[in-house]
């Protein structure tokens, strides 16, 4: 089956979060940044006003703006609370910034087989849990998915459906469309004709490849004909498998809230039992309704992911939280992650201990790992 790509982008991100908190700021220009604009808002935008900016160029522009500072914190954590939104639907994401990520949404349009549906839905249950907007696009990779939520943003969404759909969609539009053109490729490009799509589309291959270099130009020249076949790679820059719930009003239930911890610990460890991965670490966190937050974290002696094992320090960390107080937030996070346990020993290893001559005591690790790690495997398989 042909994947289907869904991109999200927060719209004017830090910005929005700082209106959403002051409403009196909204329908003001809105600047974020102490010395450079981090970004601004739509309004702000009308001006000439963009990220990278300085603030004192922006303040010439347009001085009767509202500068403010960042609270890198405050956005990280909404983050985290959209993530794990959509985390709640997918786990086939790849976030790829604070305020933006990939999610293959194939298996929801088998069951919805309405893609509109789909990207109102989303749209939707973001605002409705943080109050922010953000734009989608809908492609048939992340290429096209990237480029349709781009069209009507903000607060918008767009579907490319196909190749044809896409090369028509961006034939005229100038080759900085294509995300990773940046200033120096487009100047380049530009001493040999290449402004448009088109432009690139009828340049020969080979001769791309001459002024950019073998790699590059291939891969600019797929891209403007939609051609874009990089997977959607959750755990790359996830070094940890993670969920956490905000609850809509505090709870104070040691019972409930146990019980919904452990289920939320459930769902990570089946991610964690699905992916390549064995971890060594667990780490709860709990938000109080005073917005106190604590984060504790267990590890096992060797990387596991024997659901006996992992849930024993699960028990072990519950018995160090004070359930007695209100609870806002709670999550459960494996880090420590490691693909194998023969990748932990490598060759390279197994050399250099050869000349201390360990290598009978490796080897005999080795075995030892070898046999746990099969006998995880087929318990993993019961559980
Ligand atoms: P973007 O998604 O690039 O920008 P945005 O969300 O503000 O606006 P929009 O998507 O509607 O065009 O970046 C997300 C956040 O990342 C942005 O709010 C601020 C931060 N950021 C920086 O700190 N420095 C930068 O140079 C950029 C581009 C963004
Ligand atoms: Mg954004």
């Amino acid at each position: 089956m042909n994947k289907i790509i869904m991109h999200y982008d927060m719209d004017a991100f830090y910005a929005s979060v700082e209106i959403r908190d002051n409403p009196k700021l909204q329908g003001k220009p809105v600047i974020v940044g102490t010395r450079v604009v981090t970004t601004c808002n739509y309004e702000a935008r009308k001006y000439g006003l963009h990220s990278a900016m300085s603030v004192k160029e922006a303040k010439k522009l347009c001085p009767k703006g509202i500068y403010l500072n960042c609270d890198k914190e405050k956005y990280y954590e909404i983050s985290k609370t959209i993530q794990s939104l959509i985390l709640k639907l997918s786990h086939d994401v790849e976030f790829i910034a604070l305020d933006e990520g990939y999610i293959d949404i194939s298996l929801l349009y088998e069951k919805y087989k309405d893609l509109d549906y789909i990207a109102k839905k989303f749209r939707e249950r973001i605002y409705k849990h943080v109050k922010l907007t953000c734009s989608v696009g809908i492609g048939y990779n992340k290429l096209s998915a990237k480029i349709a939520s781009e069209v009507n943003k903000p607060n918008g969404f767009f579907i490319i459906h196909d190749e044809e759909e896409f090369k028509n969609y961006v034939k005229d539009k100038n080759i900085r469309i294509i995300p990773g053109i940046g200033k120096k490729t487009q100047e380049i490009l530009g001493k040999y004709g290449i402004e448009t799509i088109i432009d690139l589309q009828n340049y020969s291959l080979l001769a791309l490849q001459g002024i950019l270099g073998h790699a590059k130009g291939i891969q600019l020249y797929e891209n403007s004909l939609g051609i874009d076949n990089r997977k959607i790679e959750f755990e790359r820059k996830n070094k940890s498998i993670g969920n956490e719930t905000t609850l809509t009003v505090p709870v104070k239930n040691e019972i409930l809230i146990k019980e919904n911890l452990k289920n939320l610990f459930d769902g990570v460890f089946k991610r964690l039992k699905d992916s390549k991965y064995f971890s060594k670490t667990l780490t709860i966190k709990i938000r109080f309704s005073n917005r106190e937050t604590i984060q504790k974290s267990k590890s096992l002696r060797d990387y596991s992911k024997n659901y006996l094992d992992l849930l024993s320090i699960f028990n072990e960390l519950l018995e160090e939280i004070d359930f007695s107080k209100e609870i806002l937030l709670y999550g459960a996070t494996f880090s420590n992650l490691k693909e194998s346990f023969s990748e932990q020993l490598s060759f390279k290893n197994i050399n250099k201990l050869n000349k201390n001559n360990k290598i009978i005591e490796l080897q005999d690790k080795i075995k030892k790992m070898e046999q746990k790690n099969s006998a995880n495997k087929n318990r993993d398989s019961k559980t």
